[in-house]
């Protein structure tokens, strides 16, 4: 029976070929195949044809999908799509591999489909971690409806990946929900033949070798024999190749330790090999996070495979983590940031000399346009001239770093010659550059291992990398977690370190077999004390803006001038990010603390909401953030499903919070009638402020700007880490990245997040008992 309606795969999608297959080695049965891992799920698909002049095979291939065991069941659509196609679908069930060919002419249950023989190869295996199906599928290269494969050129590979089990896992046609994920990417068939076919038939070729230097690998003789992967241990194992990673990486490397950074995603910007290109930027080989003009795009792509899915608020999963998806506003920390006050160890103070080491390698610019123009700033002019009338000055706002009350200028950016910068293109740079620095991407790592309070190495996806995964530590090695602030404490909690009541989610998950036993549980406050600015949209209209069709267009059908001038040398529109201007006012509470309110304006707005007309070319937002001293607090945890998100949300649980908002809110608007032509058209006139506030939807007062879910102090009582950033009660596991911020900083965080991995670095070097 057809009991549930699949929603199913969308056919040719154009990002689908962005995503391109490459030659691979399975170090597990030596079969070099042309495939793909992705990224979000770390299930990789591959495939070998035999040589083109062999015609007694040329209706078959050799396939594997290598998945781990959260993937309750995988499939493979040949045609790349659901409908009318060679479907593949395969999962485990009692250490074996149950599979079965199906079709599906309607968007529902694909049904058996008889005609390819599916038989299963050596070195399809089932352990703890993973499941792994290589196949072999004979009259599997056209099929029913006049499909198939391009075997001399390319086509789309559909994938379908479902975490809900099928209803009878031991019967091959059992049904099965519609999948929870899909995706596609272009397989190369044309490299996908191989001269070694017939001796992968017999199951590998009896030669394993592993195509990275991160590990060695011993086989025995023997088709079905299985290598063995010794692991290559690591003085420094990084995790996550976000700002806090990146820098560690490459200070770390530049001491000369050896270093081997792990990063769950793929590349980003074109200079790292990303391939994500505008296709109007693909002559120049730009992708969409290069080019600064494409960053509202982030929000409104119909694929947005670079968020993390298994986090519920956005977060980066790729190279450069956050800082290759977001708006780049950089701002050199201030003394308060840092304070003590601000919850930073006193030994923390000194950070101007972590701060230069910053700008030495990333300046900022107020002018991201290579001509030193500036672009679209009709915002900028409409806004100064409101907070002229509250006794605003304007500054250089980096030049003045100390100057946060009634301050306001130009948005500062970390763009490089009109495209992306940040930390990939400067310090990630530099550590590749060196011979004992290594990158894996495409590597999640699960947890630690531990023994005790000694970390050993990591569990990772990655068999190639160490036996079941596990990559070591040299002697008196350290592991460092950057993976963000959603992420490094699911990474703690599945190594037994964080409250109990995440530990036993844990125990009831399918990570459970990783932990460590329950007696070397370490019970430290991870996921609490953890604070965003809570924001809030003004957007108006003026007569004088430039909506910028509120960016709807950037991707697919820009302004033909503005894509040619930045085509042609990086100036002009594109080559900056939405926001124009930047202020900030200092406010005392009732409650006799000192709080910071941060304003940003930009040409157009996320969502309008009134009850009149407006002209919608000439809308602008103005964001109200609350920042430092704020004193709500929420918590990040993880689900049984182990997506991690925030449990208790952060934002105005503290009433003198709210009321310091709505104040600041009153005090943006509280001019506007001495400027000609503007209107306030969300809240419309039929709303106040207050009433605004109130009812505003919790979810998007976010300002992903996370921090403090394992933050640092002097006890284990009230923070993760110690003043060296290492984890509390463990010998050498330590922190760099925005998790371990204590306090919100003025502006937004990557800047002040920056400079303190600098610090924490130094301090982490300078700390004996290392390698
Ligand atoms: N901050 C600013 O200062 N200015 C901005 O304009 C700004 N805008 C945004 C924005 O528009 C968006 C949409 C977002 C999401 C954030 C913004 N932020 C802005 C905040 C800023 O980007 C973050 O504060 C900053 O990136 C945090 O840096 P972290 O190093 O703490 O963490 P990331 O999330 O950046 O990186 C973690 C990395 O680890 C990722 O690459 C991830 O893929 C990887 N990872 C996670 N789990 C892993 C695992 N288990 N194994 C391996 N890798 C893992
Ligand atoms: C940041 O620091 C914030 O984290 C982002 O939310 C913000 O971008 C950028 N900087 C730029 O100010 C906004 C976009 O401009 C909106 O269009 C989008 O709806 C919002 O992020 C989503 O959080």
């Amino acid at each position: 029976m057809l009991r549930r309606v699949f929603l199913g795969l969308l056919p040719l999608v154009g990002s689908a070929l962005a995503q391109s297959s490459s030659a691979y080695t399975d170090s597990g049965n030596g079969i070099v195949f042309q495939g793909y891992t992705d990224p979000v799920h770390n299930v990789t698909y591959g495939i070998v044809l035999p040589p083109t002049t062999e015609t007694s095979e040329a209706t078959e291939f050799i396939g594997e999908i290598v998945a781990p065991v959260a993937a309750q069941w995988v499939g493979i659509a040949l045609g790349g799509a659901m409908l009318d196609n060679l479907l593949l679908v395969a999962w485990p069930n009692d250490g074996d591999i149950v599979s079965s060919t199906r079709y599906a002419t309607d968007y529902v249950q694909p049904v058996e489909y008889d005609g390819p023989t599916l038989t299963d190869l050596p070195s399809t295996s089932v352990n703890s971690t993973h499941w792994k199906w290589v196949f072999r599928c004979q009259n599997c290269t056209s099929w029913s409806g006049g499909g198939s494969l391009a075997t001399t050129g390319t086509g789309v590979l559909a994938w379908a990946y479902s975490d809900v089990g099928v209803d009878d896992p031991s019967d091959p046609q059992s049904t099965f929900s519609e999948h929870t994920d899909f995706g596609f990417f272009g397989e190369v068939y044309s490299a996908a033949h191989s001269d070694n076919y017939d001796a992968y038939l017999t199951g590998g070729t009896g030669t394993a070798t592993t195509t990275t230097p991160t590990s060695t690998t011993t086989t025995s003789t023997g088709p079905t024999s299985t290598p063995t992967v010794t692991g290559t241990p690591y003085d420094y194992i990084i995790v996550g190749a976000g700002p806090g990673g990146i820098i560690a990486a490459d200070r770390i490397s530049e001491a000369g330790k050896s270093v081997l950074l792990l990063e769950r995603g793929g590349p980003s910007t074109a200079e790292t090999g990303g391939t994500y290109d505008a296709p109007w930027t693909e002559s120049a080989n730009l992708t969409k996070f290069d080019v600064p003009g494409l960053f509202e795009s982030m929000f409104t792509d119909s694929n947005p495979w670079y968020w993390c899915k298994d986090i519920t608020v956005f977060a980066g999963c790729l190279l450069g983590g956050g800082t290759s998806v977001n708006g780049a506003l950089y701002w050199y920390p201030n003394s308060l940031d840092f304070s003590t006050g601000n919850g930073w160890p006193s030994d923390w103070q000194d950070f101007q000399l972590y701060l230069d080491k910053m700008i030495a390698r990333l300046p900022s610019t107020d002018h991201p346009s290579t001509d030193g123009q500036r672009y679209l700033e009709q915002s900028f002019n409409v806004t100064q001239q409101l907070l002229e009338g509250q006794g605003y000055t304007q500054i250089t706002v980096n030049d003045n770093p100390n100057q946060k009350d009634h301050a306001y200028g130009y948005s500062a950016f970390d763009f490089i010659g009109g495209q992306r910068g940040g930390p990939v293109a400067t310090y990630f740079q530099t550590a590749s550059a060196r011979s004992n620095f290594v990158y894996k991407d495409y590597t999640m790592v699960n947890n630690v291992v531990r023994n005790g309070s000694q970390i050993t190495g990591v569990q990772t996806n990655d068999t190639s990398l160490g036996p079941n995964g596990v990559v070591p530590l040299n002697p008196n090695g350290r592991v460092i977690l950057a993976a963000g602030s959603y992420g490094t404490p699911r990474i703690l909690f599945q190594s037994g370190i964080g409250p109990s009541d995440m530990l036993s989610i844990v125990q009831s998950s399918t990570a459970a077999a990783n932990l460590p036993p329950a007696s070397d549980f370490i019970d430290l406050p991870v996921g609490y004390n953890v604070s965003d600015n809570p924001s809030i949209n003004l957007v108006f209209t003026h007569p004088s803006i430039d909506a910028y069709e509120n960016w709807a267009d950037v991707w697919s059908d820009p302004r033909t001038a503005d894509a040619d001038q930045y085509l042609q040398n990086r100036s002009g529109v594109f080559a900056g990010a939405s926001p124009k201007m930047n202020f900030w006012r200092a406010y005392s509470g009732s409650d006799n603390n000192q709080r910071y309110m941060q304003g940003t304006v930009r040409p157009g707005a996320a969502s309008v909401n009134t009850t009149y007309a407006y002209n919608a070319s000439q809308i602008f937002t103005i964001t109200v953030y609350l920042s430092t001293g704020i004193t709500s607090r929420g918590r990040i945890g993880i689900d049984a499903a182990l997506r991690a998100q925030p449990i208790v949300a952060p934002w105005l649980t503290d009433p003198v919070d709210k009321e310091i908002l709505i104040q600041a809110l009153n005090d943006v608007v509280s001019n506007m009638g001495n400027v000609t032509g503007l209107t306030m058209i969300t809240p419309d006139n039929t709303t106040t402020i207050s009433e605004y506030v109130d009812n505003y939807d919790p979810s998007t007062m976010d300002s992903n700007h996370w921090v403090g879910s394992a933050k640092i102090g002097t006890s284990a009582t009230d923070a993760v880490v110690d003043t060296n950033t290492k984890v509390f009660n463990t010998d050498n596991l330590f922190i760099t990245d925005a998790s371990i911020i204590p306090k919100l900083p003025t502006g937004n965080p990557h800047g002040t997040l920056m400079t303190a991995v600098e610090q924490a670095v130094a301090k982490i070097l300078a700390l004996s008992g290392g390698p």
